[in-house]
């Protein structure tokens, strides 16, 4: 099977919202051809008149690799089908199986081509929120190995993001929390997130810059979630706390 027929099926899986058997299962993708296969997907959506809105880390925190059993970090691409406006709704249809997250989403202040270094990086950076992202792989039982949930363009589904802060808010060492229906459902700390959800960034424009991808000013870098993420149900509220944060809450319906 060639990377066209590839990211055909998980762009079909994804449009019509049915599982397909993991690409491990039949062929072992080098990581360089499961981004290039991811590439082929994100233009599928691109050719129907979305357009790219940033980048999405992936695994960045134990508590993600440990759930899903992967232990490397990974990149895919947001486009702006995927956006759910704060107090929205979306729906339950869209999707096979969603999961949700609580996240950390930076803005970009101007155009980015190169790495750049902890030290500087709030200098491209012009605002950070919460936000909340869907997952949704199209592989059937939410499995894969990393070769396959990269060219599935990293499970990514949907975000949501919350009232943007300036960068000097605090986001290292706050407690986070993920709520369905007021309920607690995950808790974690920022500072999962290698340590400083700072370094996600950094870490995206270094990827970005070794696969040759620019980063524009606006996009947005989810930094990857610093809990497991939970399965949710049409009916539910779904909500992320941060301290010293606005909630940022959707509606799946
Ligand atoms: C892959 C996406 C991982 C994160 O925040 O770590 C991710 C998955 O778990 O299906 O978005
Ligand atoms: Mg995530």
């Amino acid at each position: 099977m060639n990377f066209n027929l590839i990211a055909k099926r998980l762009d079909d899986a994804a449009q019509q919202s049915e599982p397909v058997e993991q690409i491990s299962k039949t062929r072992n993708l080098t990581i360089e051809e499961a981004y290039a296969t991811q590439q082929i997907l994100v233009s599928k959506r691109l050719l129907r008149g979305n357009q790219l809105r940033g980048i999405k880390m992936g695994f960045t925190s134990k508590a993600k690799m440990e759930q899903m059993g992967v232990h490397d970090m990974i990149w895919g691409l947001l486009t702006s089908d995927m956006f759910i406006p704060q107090d929205g709704e979306v729906e339950r249809d869209r999707f096979i199986h969603p999961r949700a997250e609580p996240e950390i989403a930076f803005r970009l202040a101007c155009d980015v081509h190169d790495a750049v270094p902890l030290e500087s990086i709030k200098n491209v950076v012009d605002a950070l929120a919460p936000a909340i992202e869907i997952i949704d792989s199209r592989f059937k039982n939410f499995k894969f190995s990393l070769a396959d949930v990269i060219a599935d363009n990293c499970s990514s589904a949907a975000y949501c993001i919350g009232e943007w802060m300036t960068v000097d808010s605090l986001i290292q060492n706050i407690d986070i929390q993920l709520l369905i229906n007021n309920q607690i459902e995950q808790a974690g700390n920022s500072s999962a997130i290698l340590g400083n959800p700072w370094q996600s960034v950094v870490d995206a424009t270094r990827l970005a810059a070794e696969y040759g991808h620019v980063l524009r000013k606006g996009d947005v870098i989810l930094a990857g979630a610093a809990t497991p993420a939970s399965f949710i149900q049409a009916g539910q509220e779904i909500k992320m706390l941060a301290s010293g944060f606005e909630p940022v809450t959707f509606k799946l319906v």
